[in-house]
C-alpha cells in the first residue's frame, strides 16, 4: 500500500497582525521533514497556499525553496506534489516546474496538468495522482473532473490501483475559519460528487481539518491564521488508499490519521480588565502560560485603556491585539442619547463631553485649541 502525507494552505510569508511568521513556518517545516524521515511515506502533497501572496516574499521563497532541499536530500526517492491555491501564482510557483519533475518534485500550473497524473509505484501496489490547480469556477472545475474521471477509468484499466486528486477549493457544506480569502460566494461552491470514482481528495482552501463528502478531506492549515483558531488543533494528515475499512460492503475507503502540529507559539485570546494584564497575579495561571503565545486580548470594561497595546507588550512581547469593544459600545451609546444628538449646535461642547467620556474629565487646554479652530473655521465660511 502506498502512504502519503497531505497538508494545504501554509501561507508562508504570511504577516499576521504585522508580526512575521516566518520563524513560525520554518519551525512547522522542520515539523514535518520529522515526520518525513519514516520512509513508509512515498509521498507529501501540498494542496495549494504554499505561499500567502501571488508575489511572495523573499524570505518566503527562500523558507519554501530550503525546504525542499533538506526534504529532497534526506529522502531522495520521495515525491512532492505541489498544486496552486488562490494565494499563490500559478507560474511563479511553477517555476523551472519540468527540471523539477525530473527530481520528483512535481508542480502543477494548469488544468492541462491535471489529466497526467503522476504515477507511484511501489513494492505494495500503485497510485495515480491528478493535481488540479486552483481554478475558482465552478463549472470549470465540474468539466475539467470529468476529463480527469475519464484519465483515471484509463488508470483503473491499465491495472493503477489507486487514484487521489489534490484540488483547492470550497467544498459544498464545508465550514470556514475567518482566515480563508473566499470571494466568489456560492459560484465557487464545488459539490463533492464530481470526485466520485477518487479513493481520497486531498482538499486545500478550508483551513479547518473536516471531512467533506464520501472522500474528501481537508488536511486544515498547520498553522491558525486568525484568532477566530485560536484553540482549535491543526493537523497534517497520514493517508493510505485502501487503507481504510470497507463502507456498505464496497471497497476500503482511504485510512485518514490526523497527526497534530505542535506550533512553536500558539495563538490564545484571553478576556479581562485592564489590570489583569498591566501587574499580572503569579497566581493567574492562564495568563503565566499565554506570555510567549500570539495573544489578542480583549478588555471587559466601559472605559477605554489609551495605549494599550505598548503598555501590556511589556509583559506580554507576542501581544498582537487589544480588542476594546465595550469602551466602544459604551461610547456608541453615550452618542446615541438625545442630548447627544441636539448637541450638534455646540461642537466644542459635544467635543468637551467625548473628552470626559475618554479619560473622566475634559482638558481644557485641548478644549481651548478645539474652541479656536472651530472660530478659525467660521472665518473662514461667513
Ligand atoms: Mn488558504
Amino acid at each position: 500500500m502506498i502512504k502519503f502525507l497531505h497538508t494545504a494552505d501554509l501561507h508562508l510569508g504570511k504577516v499576521f497582525h504585522e508580526q512575521s511568521l516566518i520563524e513560525d513556518q520554518d519551525h512547522m517545516l522542520s515539523g514535518l521533514i520529522e515526520i518525513l524521515k519514516d520512509e513508509s511515506y512515498a509521498a507529501l502533497l501540498i494542496a495549494g497556499d504554499v505561499y500567502d501572496r501571488s508575489v511572495p516574499s523573499p524570505e518566503a521563497v527562500e523558507l519554501f525553496g530550503s525546504f525542499l532541499v533538506k526534504l529532497k536530500r534526506m529522502r531522495p526517492g520521495i515525491e512532492i506534489l505541489v498544486i496552486p491555491g488562490n494565494h499563490d501564482s500559478p507560474v511563479r510557483l511553477g517555476f523551472g516546474r519540468e527540471l523539477f519533475a525530473g527530481l520528483g518534485i512535481h508542480l502543477a500550473a494548469s488544468a492541462a496538468d491535471a489529466e497526467k497524473p503522476v504515477v507511484i509505484e511501489n513494492g505494495g501496489g500503485s497510485c495515480a495522482f491528478f493535481l488540479l490547480p486552483f481554478s475558482g469556477h465552478a463549472r470549470l472545475t465540474a468539466e475539467t473532473a470529468a476529463r480527469l474521471e475519464e484519465a483515471r477509468c484509463l488508470c483503473a484499466a491499465s491495472g493503477i490501483r489507486h487514484s487521489v486528486v489534490v484540488a483547492h477549493l470550497f467544498a459544498t457544506g464545508g465550514s470556514e475559519t475567518g482566515s480563508e480569502r473566499v470571494f466568489l460566494g456560492d459560484a465557487e461552491r464545488i459539490d463533492m460528487g464530481i470526485f466520485a470514482g477518487f479513493d481520497y481528495a486531498a482538499l486545500g482552501h478550508l483551513h479547518r481539518f473536516q471531512r467533506a463528502g464520501k472522500n474528501g478531506w481537508y488536511s486544515g492549515s498547520p498553522l491558525a491564521y486568525s484568532f477566530g483558531e485560536a484553540g482549535n488543533e491543526k493537523y497534517v494528515l497520514a493517508v493510505t488508499p485502501g487503507g481504510g475499512t470497507a463502507e456498505n460492503g464496497k471497497e476500503k475507503a482511504a485510512l485518514v490519521e490526523p497527526l497534530p502540529v505542535k506550533p512553536l507559539r500558539r495563538l490564545v485570546r484571553i478576556r479581562g480588565p485592564f489590570k489583569r494584564f498591566l501587574s499580572p497575579s503569579p497566581d493567574d495561571a492562564e495568563l503565566l502560560d499565554a506570555r510567549n503565545d500570539y495573544l489578542e486580548i480583549t478588555l471587559d470594561e466601559r472605559r477605554f485603556a489609551e495605549n494599550a497595546l505598548a503598555l501590556l507588550r511589556k509583559n506580554f512581547p507576542f501581544l498582537l491585539s487589544i480588542n476594546q469593544e465595550e469602551a466602544f459600545a459604551a461610547l456608541e451609546k453615550t452618542l446615541r442619547v438625545p442630548g447627544a444628538v441636539s448637541a450638534r449646535k455646540d461642537l466644542a461642547g459635544s467635543f468637551e463631553d467625548f473628552l470626559r467620556f475618554l479619560y473622566g474629565s475634559a482638558d481644557g487646554a485641548k478644549a481651548a485649541l478645539f474652541r479656536e479652530l472651530e472660530r478659525e473655521k467660521e472665518g473662514e465660511n461667513p
